[in-house]
């Protein structure tokens, strides 16, 4: 078999499925699949050549089974990076896999005229620091609503935060929510719960689907950050202004570093 470079190389296999004479690598810069947002990429291997298959469309759709029902989450498309052979997209796993509830990714590949399909169970993980980075909730709308945070590497500085907000439409389906926002109160709780200079709110940007902000830190440590969700009337959805009656809000993340 032809050795060929993986361009992959870098990053962390977190599954291989095989199936139909190929094998699908999923790859993430974390080292395992965990809650919250999963920047991911993909590539298909066929075993007879050992060749990357260039150009493929691929759609996925991962599914928690549940002792007591079935359900989705959020999930971006999977799209062709400038590597050809590397496809690209993100999955936001609300839950973590355990001992009686599993997730299962199910993709669909096609490519040379011919569809293909695979379905494999894969391991989520809670966050191996155990800070929050993803909320699940009901808005003051009646309508559930899922936020994530996307990757960040803080720094003593001013940090560009982006989050994702999907609207759950259903078990199986979840929409993106466009031009709401959602107020940040960055705070140190184990500091006399102070604050940061210079934050600003996060706003949608359509050329991404994301919601975009800035987030300062002035020092290291633990930090919440303390959020509101608002719709285009400027209503607030879910989450509660800090002050010096009320500590935190209930829609939150948390960064340490
Ligand atoms: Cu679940």
């Amino acid at each position: 078999m032809p050795v060929t470079e993986n361009p992959l190389e870098a990053y962390n296999l977190t599954s291989s499925f095989e199936a139909n004479g190929h094998m699908l690598e999923l790859y993430s810069e974390k080292e395992v699949l965990t809650t919250g947002y999963n920047e991911l990429y993909l590539q298909i291997k066929d075993l007879s050549t050992g060749e990357y298959i260039p150009n493929a469309t691929i759609t996925w759709n991962p599914v928690m089974h549940m002792t007591e029902m079935s359900h989705s989450c959020p999930k971006s498309e999977i799209s062709v990076t400038e590597e050809k052979t590397v496809y690209k997209g993100f999955i936001v796993f609300q839950m973590a896999s355990n001992t009686d509830e599993y997730w299962e990714l199910n993709l669909e590949y096609s490519f040379g005229g011919t569809t293909y399909t695979i379905s494999e169970t894969i391991e989520v993980n809670a966050p191996a620091d155990g800070k929050k980075t993803v909320n699940v909730f009901m808005g003051a709308d009646d309508t559930r609503y899922v936020l994530a945070m996307m990757p960040l590497a803080p720094e003593v500085a001013i940090n560009n935060l982006s989050a994702v907000l999907f609207k759950m439409e259903s078990m199986m389906s979840f929409s993106i929510v466009e031009d709401y926002t959602i107020t940040i109160d960055p705070r140190m709780p184990g500091m006399g719960n102070h604050s940061s200079p210079n934050n600003e709110d996060l706003t949608y940007d359509a050329a991404t689907g994301n919601y975009t902000g800035k987030l300062s830190f002035t020092m290291t440590g633990y930090w919440k950050i303390n959020l509101m969700l608002l719709n285009t009337n400027d209503e607030i959805l879910k989450g509660e202004s800090v002050t010096e009656e009320n500590e935190s809000s209930s829609l939150y993340f948390e960064i340490e570093f």
